[in-house]
């Protein structure tokens, strides 16, 4: 069992992740802020692939532009110095008071227009550095009066800001792809967008809508109550996991954004699986990063969230293992074999068979035998789950 992680398992973190100095809303800072070219190093030294940023992560948002690439100039430093990579870069349009009611939202036109600037001189950025994904979290579009907000022009600036952005990236050649991430509430009492199902639709509505997919985070579907692992499947069904926050939460409140695993266990070993096995032949469904957007908890000091950052990829790839073994276990096929797991991928009509041609087949109703269901034929789903269990806890 290989526990190291190396740069070929993909393991990503946001500098806003173990850089985060723990100010809540109740308190203030725990610990000093993190050096960025610091933090390159000791990521190398984890074994992580590569780093992800906001604009005003690596620089403040009042930074002039000889600061601003000050540290652009030393970032690059960084990454040739060790080989890390920045897969994705993202924008703030959160925390500076300009965007108290939202960015490409805001009520105020002035502010969506300076949101638009702010995210475009980002993207130019993005390309620089060579990142492939722009992920947008809109955590300030949104409300906590349903008066003061109308939703369907919301939705139509959000609308006409990805599209505008979507030229923009078209027009510069530039190889990105935009990632909405979806989240329900905090900091807006309502977001849009807030869950893997709202915003495939909203991509839908897009003008190139082949630009734009989804970073979901397993909290923010988690603090809505649902079944990550439904999300990310219904992301994969539409071909749009652009990319993934992985993080662990303990049911519906705030968003804890604890380290992956550290929440519901059972349900990121099923995620592992899907992500690492799912696929075509019981390869990977998704070949991207492995973000982690975690927060060290504040009780933590700097050689605790250095031991955080390592306990993401720890979890990662100790699920990875005991997926690999779920799977290869003969019990667990013949368990999944009786549940009938696979028999989902038969399509329920023959070839040149249509719903008309359904009505002839006696078998299919007059004489099939739906009373056989009353006590018997079950599916034996908690054996599976049971196996399941114990391999996680590494009992088989
Ligand atoms: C913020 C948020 C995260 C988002 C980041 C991207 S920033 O910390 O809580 O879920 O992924 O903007
Ligand atoms: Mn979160
Ligand atoms: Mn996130």
């Amino acid at each position: 069992m290989n526990l190291l992680p190396t740069p070929t398992d993909r393991f990503t973190f946001g500098l806003w992740t173990f850089g985060w100095t723990a100010q809540d809303q109740f308190g203030s800072p725990t610990r000093r802020p993190v050096d960025t070219v610091a933090a390159v190093h000791k990521l190398a030294e984890l074994g992580a692939y590569g780093m992800t940023f906001h604009d005003n992560d690596l620089y403040p948002f009042e930074a002039t532009d000889a600061e601003r690439q000050h540290e652009i100039d030393r970032l690059k430093n960084a990454l040739a110095d060790t080989g890390l990579v920045i897969p994705m870069i993202t924008t703030n349009l959160f925390s500076h008071p300009v965007f108290k009611d939202g960015g490409f939202t805001s009520n105020d036109r002035s502010v969506r227009r300076f949101a638009m600037r702010k995210v475009i001189r980002n993207i130019d950025l993005a390309a620089e550095l060579g990142a492939s994904t722009f992920v947008m979290w809109g955590g300030r579009e949104g409300s906590e009066y349903d008066s003061a907000k109308d939703v369907r022009g919301a939705l139509a600036r959000y609308r006409e800001a990805v599209n505008a952005l979507s030229d923009y990236v078209i027009e510069k050649k530039y190889p990105i792809r935009f990632a909405i991430e979806p989240k329900p509430n905090e900091p807006r009492g309502d977001i849009l967008l807030p869950t893997v199902g709202h915003a495939l639709a909203f991509i839908n509505t897009l003008d190139h809508p082949e630009l734009v997919g989804l970073n979901p985070e397993t909290g923010h579907e988690q603090m809505s109550g649902l079944n990550f692992v439904h999300g990310i499947g219904q992301a994969l069904d539409a071909g749009k996991l652009f990319h993934i926050d992985l993080n662990g939460q303990r049911g519906v409140k705030f968003d804890q954004d604890l380290v992956f695993g550290h929440g519901d266990i059972q349900n990121a070993f099923s995620l592992v699986e899907l992500l690492e096995f799912g696929g075509a032949n019981g390869g990977r469904s998704y070949d991207g990063p492995r973000h982690f957007d975690y927060k060290p908890s504040r009780t933590e000091d700097s050689t605790g969230v250095w031991e955080s950052v390592a306990a993401n990829m720890r979890m990662y790839l100790l699920l990875k293992e005991r997926a690999a073994a779920f799977r290869a276990d003969p019990e667990v096929q013949a368990a999944r074999a009786a549940a009938k797991v696979d028999e989902i991928q038969q399509p329920t009509l023959a070839v040149g068979e249509s719903a008309a041609t359904l009505l002839t087949d006696r078998s299919t109703y007059e004489e099939f035998d739906a009373d056989s269901y009353f006590d018997g034929r079950g599916y034996g789903f908690v054996r599976l789950q049971q196996l399941a269990m114990e391999h996680l806890l590494g009992a088989r």
